[in-house]
């Protein structure tokens, strides 16, 4: 027998299935012609531009690391080989005023992330090509990709096509638009930014019932009457809907990736096309909810600890087989279970 004792993940973070391993974000690099390439520049000496045979004649390293993604799931023991960050950078000569390291995709939106250079230095960053023994798949960012040991995974780029060093930070796109934490440590628990509305402001607009369309990223709604509300395509990521009444709300297409609605009432409603990556649905009452093509990635629904909390679900609920298939096997069996009436 074993006597090895499981890993620890960092706190709020649940395994993936074995074998599993979700694309988030983009799914696609840009269309383009123009063979695969990765520039090294910005603040440097020696500015250059690798083609992928080169980096794959002097790939030379493995790493073997945990995924940890913001979204609630985590991965563990995945070995990545390329490239140490290190390397490109010392070959680079990098500028002694360049304090930071933006990673830019070849995508359609020009997707980046940054890092103080220290830091990246420091965490192990490779700039890899293969995972596990193969070529990068491109829907998990191949042919080129950095991969950042203990940050969360939207450190990590896919399509990698330049490394810039720069004197002053640049904020990346998830950082900048969803209000993610620029740091990112998962064993600090560092998934957002402060809130962006103050106090007053939120109170007015708990009152109103009227969130559509507006961007509430980390409100708190918690044990307010909210019967009703109308919160359709909303920003709501991190928001705290925990003990809330909101019966016959409607969520649809809003972005609830990381809220809480523990042991908030959700009878009759509406969370069509909404996305609940890592949403906690544990103790809410979802009879006659519609979760209807709703994004599950890392959602729960019942807990054991620190307390054990239990979603109601009957066969009144609605939520789509597929939208299962990513939860945990054990997310996965509890809602199943229960939409069938067990
Ligand atoms: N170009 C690009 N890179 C990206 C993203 C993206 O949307 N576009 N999403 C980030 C996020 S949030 C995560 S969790 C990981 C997901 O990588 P995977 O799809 O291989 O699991 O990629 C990161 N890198
Ligand atoms: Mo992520």
């Amino acid at each position: 027998m074993s006597t090895e004792s499981p890993k620890p993940l960092p706190p709020g973070q649940q395994l993936v299935a074995p074998g599993k391993w979700p694309i988030i974000g983009e799914r696609l690099p840009a269309q383009s012609d123009r063979p695969w390439t990765l520039e090294v520049g910005g603040l440097a000496q020696n500015v250059q531009t690798y083609s992928l045979a080169q980096l794959n004649e002097i790939a030379n390293q493995s790493l073997l690391m945990d995924i940890h993604c913001v979204t609630r799931w985590s991965k563990l023991g995945v070995t990545f080989f390329g490239i140490p960050f290190k390397e490109l950078m010392e070959r680079a000569q990098v500028a002694p005023e360049a304090k930071f390291v933006s990673f830019v995709s070849r995508s359609e939106r020009k997707h980046s992330t940054s890092l103080l250079i220290n830091d990246a230095i420091e965490l192990g960053t490779l700039i890899a090509l293969q995972v596990d023994g193969q070529p990068l798949e491109q829907e998990h960012g191949g042919p080129i990709r950095n991969v950042v040991p203990g940050r969360y995974f939207y450190k990590s780029v896919k399509w990698l096509e330049k490394i810039e060093f720069l004197e002053h930070d640049r904020l990346g796109m998830w950082e900048a638009e969803s209000g993610y934490h620029n740091t990112a440590d998962p064993w600090r628990e560092q998934r957002y930014m402060a809130p962006t509305i103050d106090k007053p402001t939120a109170l007015k607009l708990i009152q109103s019932r009227d969130f559509s369309d507006r961007d509430l990223r980390s409100i708190d709604a918690s044990d307010r009457d909210l019967a009703n509300l109308n919160a359709k395509s909303a920003h709501l990521r991190d928001a705290n809907f925990q003990g809330a009444i909101l019966t016959d709300a409607n969520f649809s297409s809003a972005n609830l990736s990381n809220s809480h609605f523990e042991k908030s009432d959700l009878t009759r409603a509406q969370f069509v096309g909404a996305d609940l990556e890592g949403a906690n649905l544990c103790g809410a009452d979802l009879r006659g909810a519609d979760l209807t093509d709703a994004s599950l990635i890392g959602a729960s629904f019942f807990q054991t600890l620190p307390e054990e909390l239990s979603a109601k679900i009957d066969s009144t609920t609605k939520i789509s087989k597929t939208s299962l298939s990513p939860l945990t096997p054990e997310q996965q069996e509890y809602v199943l279970a229960r939409l069938e009436g067990n």
